[in-house]
């Protein structure tokens, strides 16, 4: 089962709730920063494939609020540009994802349409900056995900799961940020890939142990199982739920939410090839041209 091809989906047109982005603008005659610049300057980094600088290093100000603000402007720029929203992505929700990053708090991101690869597809390193990939399990939702959600509820909410793959593509130079840098940079989201098999989570014996075996041209580089994304990959899913009712937001029937990554990312070169292998829910090449 595939069900989301690049630009397509079973998705109507979306909108981001409203946010007020000149709300920071100014503050008793202060300058504060202004998410829309914030966003402004991200989408001209994807858009010319050119990393910038970290804002946290140039805004002491800069702070959470700020950021998710100029993802959603970020993000509505690709919405105003013909894309749906298909869900979300975690961030930082493993160890393994923490310690690479030298970040320690969970995000949240969001996937558009545009941002889905086909199976097989390779990824076109000229599309990217700097693209890495890592192993997460995705969820898609058969309902709504009520707050306050929980590892059962989530369950009981989704319809199936798939082995998944992020390609990250950070917009800042190096990729170094901080975790406000992030935030605004959408979770650095590039790209998904969906692996071939999906199974409701009761076809799954448990879904802390589903493995993943990661190899750069055949050789094992890394492995882990799933209960590294905060002790069960549903629980990040649970954590994203009660984050985005708190911002009134929420999970719907029919997003797929990307769990956060099992394993820590790795670059994709030119001709190289990095494969992801799941127990019980098939393998994810991913081919770099
Ligand atoms: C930030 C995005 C984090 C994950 O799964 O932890 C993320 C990054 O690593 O560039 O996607
Ligand atoms: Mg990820």
């Amino acid at each position: 089962m595939q069900p989301f091809g690049p630009c397509v989906g079973p998705y109507g047109a979306a909108t981001i709730p409203a946010c007020d982005p000149h709300r920071a603008g100014h503050a008793g005659g202060v300058q504060v920063i202004d998410p829309q610049d914030i966003a402004d300057e991200l989408i001209v980094a994807e858009r010319e494939r050119k990393a910038i600088g970290q804002f946290s290093e140039q805004d002491p100000d800069f702070d959470l609020d700020t950021a998710y603000r100029a993802q959603q402007a970020f993000v509505q720029s690709k919405l105003d540009a013909g894309e749906r929203l298909v869900g979300y992505k975690l961030g930082l929700t493993s160890r393994n994802k923490q310690v690479a990053m030298g970040v320690d708090s969970p995000l949240y991101g969001r996937v558009t349409s545009g941002m889905i690869c086909g199976y097989g597809e390779p990824v076109q390193l000229d599309r990217f900056i700097h693209p890495r990939v890592e192993s997460e399990i995705a969820f898609l939702l058969a309902r709504d995900v009520e707050p306050p959600a929980t590892v059962i509820s989530v369950l009981a909410a989704t319809d199936v799961i798939f082995g998944a793959v992020d390609i990250l593509d950070s917009r800042y130079e190096g990729f170094k940020f901080a975790l406000t840098d992030v935030v605004a940079d959408n979770a650095s989201a590039g790209g998904f890939y969906l692996g071939p098999i999906a199974r409701r989570p009761d076809e799954v014996a448990d879904l802390r142990l589903i493995g993943c075996v990661v190899r750069v041209r055949g050789d094992v580089v890394m492995t882990a199982a799933s209960a590294a994304v905060m002790g069960h990959p549903a629980a990040s899913v649970a954590w994203l739920a009660n984050q985005l009712a708190a911002e009134g937001e929420g999970l719907k029937a029919g997003q797929l939410v990307f769990s956060g990554g099992v394993t820590a990312p790795v670059p994709v070169e030119t001709g190289g090839s990095v494969t992801f292998e799941f127990d019980g829910l098939g393998s994810i090449e991913v081919a770099g041209v």
